[in-house]
């Protein structure tokens, strides 16, 4: 069904790309309106050979007829324009963390979730990029196995704090000084993602410890995190282990993962074979390997998972679930 579609924040790397992904995956788009701030208004960008100008967005933007608005320009934003959005009859897809724990707010991963689509009261969010790639990979485990603890490691590209994170990642390799993140991310791992809470974590380990439970939907997990920036310019890679309620062979792990949908198992150490962020970059599956028991644990195994953060991690995923309102007839 064609359908009218709106991106606000479209000059951003994941607007950009949410373009690029609606062109990869023919979705049906009829009239598309590009919204971006003041600065970026007046530019233009290209959809399928045509070219769009980008608007200031404003309080009327959504007068106009559209279906879907995918968000993704800051929590700021959404919580001003999403609401007249949904206020305007319009479903949106927002890629901020500003409605991600709304209780009548569904938090979707399509290959996990889809169903909650179903109950969307106008604004549907799209998971943080690290909890993304992390569930797709845990979803087969949870519902064969029941998951009981999680603790997530992870080395997160620069490009998941946007162009500012890949300008100090540039300038510091040159040996510049930097002037976005708090040290030198050239040749160091900063464990300091978004602010730091009272509670000595930082905002991003909470995002992955409560979207996680609420994406499984199941409140009995254990889940902690610790999130690192690391001298990568795309992809997050992550270490998670996990200890299970049922005991398991290795095969079964092997074969539940191999056939789980939206992963890809690259794993054969005798090879050298491993998910790496040069395999994942530009593409939409999660990549999983280095899958070993964790011999410390009773049922307990250890993975390596890697996954495009702009793509799979925000834009791809977005696409995905207004794949699934044209599929459930929501608008
Ligand atoms: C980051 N996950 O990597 C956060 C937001 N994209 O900075």
């Amino acid at each position: 069904k064609k359908t009218n579609i709106a991106i606000v924040g479209a000059t951003g790397m994941v607007g950009r790309t949410f373009l690029k992904v609606l062109e990869d995956r023919d979705f049906p788009v009829n009239n598309l309106y590009l919204f971006s701030s003041k600065k970026s208004a007046g530019s233009t960008l290209t959809f399928k050979g045509k070219e769009y100008i980008v608007e200031e967005l404003n309080e009327n933007s959504f007068d106009k007829d559209i279906d879907i608005a995918l968000f993704s320009a800051g929590g700021q934003v959404s919580l001003k324009y999403a609401p007249i959005a949904k206020q305007k009859g319009v479903i949106v897809v927002d890629n901020s963390s500003a409605f991600r724990m709304d209780k009548d707010v569904p938090l979707v991963v399509p290959e996990v979730n889809p169903e909650d689509i179903k109950k969307h009261n106008g604004i549907i969010a799209n998971p943080n990029c690290s909890t993304i790639q992390a569930v797709v990979a845990l979803k087969p485990l949870h519902d064969k196995f029941k998951i009981k603890r999680i603790v997530y490691s992870t080395y997160q590209a620069v490009s998941g704090s946007g162009i500012n994170g890949i300008n100090d990642l540039e300038e510091g390799l040159r040996g510049n000084e930097n002037k976005f993140y708090p040290h030198q991310i050239a040749n160091n791992c900063l464990p300091h993602i978004d602010v730091f809470l009272e509670n000595g974590y930082t905002k991003e380990e909470m995002k992955m410890i409560n979207e996680t439970m609420k994406i499984l939907n199941d409140c009995s997990l254990k889940v902690t995190a610790t999130t690192v920036r690391v001298p990568v310019f795309n992809c997050h890679s992550e270490s998670v282990n996990v200890e299970l309620e049922k005991p398991f062979d290795m095969k079964e792990i092997f074969d539940t993962l191999e056939n789980a949908d939206g992963v890809v198992v690259v794993d054969d150490p005798s090879l050298n074979k491993y998910p790496l962020a040069s395999i994942a970059n530009g593409k939409d599956e999660v990549f999983v390997g280095r899958i070993r028991r964790d011999f410390s644990l009773e049922n307990g195994i250890n993975m390596w998972i890697v996954a495009d953060n702009i793509r799979k991690g925000a834009a791809t995923n977005a696409v995905q679930i207004a794949e699934y309102i044209l599929k459930y007839n929501l608008i």
